[in-house]
């Protein structure tokens, strides 16, 4: 652990520790922020009325849109003079939204990255290759501070160029590679097309986040690069990747609870649900200074875990997300996340874990066309294959999402590999 102090410590001191920070956080943003006040006046209640963390649940929730509606700086606690950082959220839609640190928030997300590197098997002796974005997007600042905290070998080489970033590691030795676990999957792939063998690299771990990726892309990820794969979660508004890691058990990623107090709500009626349900994820930052969020909803759907870890991390646990709400496909009234095609299609085998999900309406009716990309050697098989393989994903699919779906096999490397987030669905009903 990079500090046990605060990651193993026992429950009633850390939520003693929690209720002062969340208090003062509350206090700060009442004070500071016009749009805190007049939201917590609005509901009735005021710092003072929360006198326990369930008293939580009393206070508003904040969303994306009053993100967008203070554009850029609105919801800043602090004067722009103590800001050092910019980023901005990856939203390709809609007006964009611009997060803020300031020095001290720069030293806690170095200390949350420094957690989850080593929770994922680096140490000093690490050579980390960051092949997440560098720029607005926080994956490559984000892991590049936290590497250099522990004081690992830092490899800043961004998203891009594949086959220069597979001889880069190789010449550099690096051993562990932080981008989206759909990279991931790119460069191992790219890898076999240059002939280039795992044992060649001296690779042992990853750190992979920023988009949904299920167990079975990590068994496919770990078995092509001979690694062993943790999931990272975070988001530009909360702070950027760090909000929470998988630890070697990789039964759950823990939310790094000192720093931020996680909810469960029920998306449709915002009431909060107990642990062990599933539902969105809510979260209040307690130690920002540049920009704390109250009760931010995530869109991001999981399950919290109290039982303790065999770790030894006492913070608790969310599940590997599993979607988003916004993401969430309503296809014929039946609720689909593109992760659950991807378990099933590696389920399988015979497929490429490269997929897209076409939505469309014909008249009243939603259609669902799933385009699946064939192995090399299934593709070279004969027709017969592919049409049995066509019949068993579609008997699958409409056995684990309970809807029919009209799936099209397509050659292999058809569908656009991504350096960064993959787009798994294009909905036309919404174009
Ligand atoms: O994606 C921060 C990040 C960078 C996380 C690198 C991990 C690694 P945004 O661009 O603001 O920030 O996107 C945040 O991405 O609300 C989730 O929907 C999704 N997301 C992030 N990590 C995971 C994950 C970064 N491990 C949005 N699993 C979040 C599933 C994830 N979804």
């Amino acid at each position: 652990m990079w500090n046990p102090t605060y990651e193993a410590m026992d429950r009633e001191k850390l939520e003693t520790v929690q209720f002062l920070r969340l208090k003062q956080t509350l206090e700060r943003v009442y004070h500071l922020v016009p749009f805190y006040r007049n939201r917590f006046k609005e509901a009735g209640v005021e710092p003072g009325d929360i006198r326990s963390l369930k008293d939580l649940a009393l206070l508003p929730f904040t969303v994306k849109d009053d993100l967008r509606d203070n554009f850029p700086f609105g919801l800043f606690a602090t004067d722009l003079s103590e800001v050092v950082r910019l980023h901005s959220s990856s939203g390709t839609t809609g007006t964009p939204t611009v997060v803020g640190y300031t020095r001290r928030d720069l030293e806690t997300w170095s200390e949350l990255m420094a957690r989850s590197l080593v929770s994922s098997g680096a140490s000093s002796n690490s050579v980390v290759h960051i092949a997440y974005g560098y720029g607005l997007f926080t994956g490559g600042l984000g892991v590049h501070y936290g590497a250099e905290k522990i004081g690992a070998i830092v490899v800043p080489i961004s998203g891009g160029q594949t086959k220069r970033q597979i001889r880069m590691m190789k010449d550099l030795g690096s051993t562990l590679l932080a981008c989206t676990p759909s990279y991931a999957l790119h460069i191992a792939e790219t890898m076999e097309e240059m002939g280039v063998r795992p044992s060649e690299l001296k690779l042992r771990s990853g750190l992979f986040g920023a988009e949904p990726w299920s167990e079975n892309m990590r068994k496919v990820i770990e078995e092509k690069l001979n690694i062993d794969a943790y999931d990272i979660y975070g988001l530009s508004e909360i702070i950027g990747p760090g909000v929470s890691c998988e630890c070697p058990a990789k039964d759950g990623l823990h939310i790094y609870e000192d720093h931020f107090i996680p909810e469960i709500i029920d998306p449709a009626t915002g009431r909060v649900l107990p642990d062990g349900q599933v539902g969105e994820l809510v979260i209040t930052t307690i130690t920002k200074e540049a920009l704390p969020l109250i009760r931010y909803r995530t869109r991001d759907i999981t399950v919290l875990k109290r039982e303790k870890c065999s770790c030894g991390r006492t913070h608790v646990r969310m599940e590997k997300v599993s979607g988003r709400s916004d993401d969430m496909l309503i296809i014929r009234g039946v609720n689909i996340f593109p992760s659950q095609v991807e378990s099933v299609l590696l389920e399988i085998g015979g497929t490429e874990p490269y997929y897209q999900l076409v939505v469309d309406r014909k008249g009243s009716l939603d259609t669902l066309e799933i385009l699946v990309e064939v192995s090399d050697a299934m593709f070279s098989d004969h027709v017969r294959g592919l049409e049995g393989l066509e019949q068993l994903i579609r008997k699958e699919i409409e056995n684990t999402l309970g809807i029919s779906a009209q799936i099209k096999l397509v050659e292999p490397k058809t569908i656009a590999r991504s350096e960064g987030k993959a787009q798994r669905v294009i909905d036309k009903r919404k174009l």
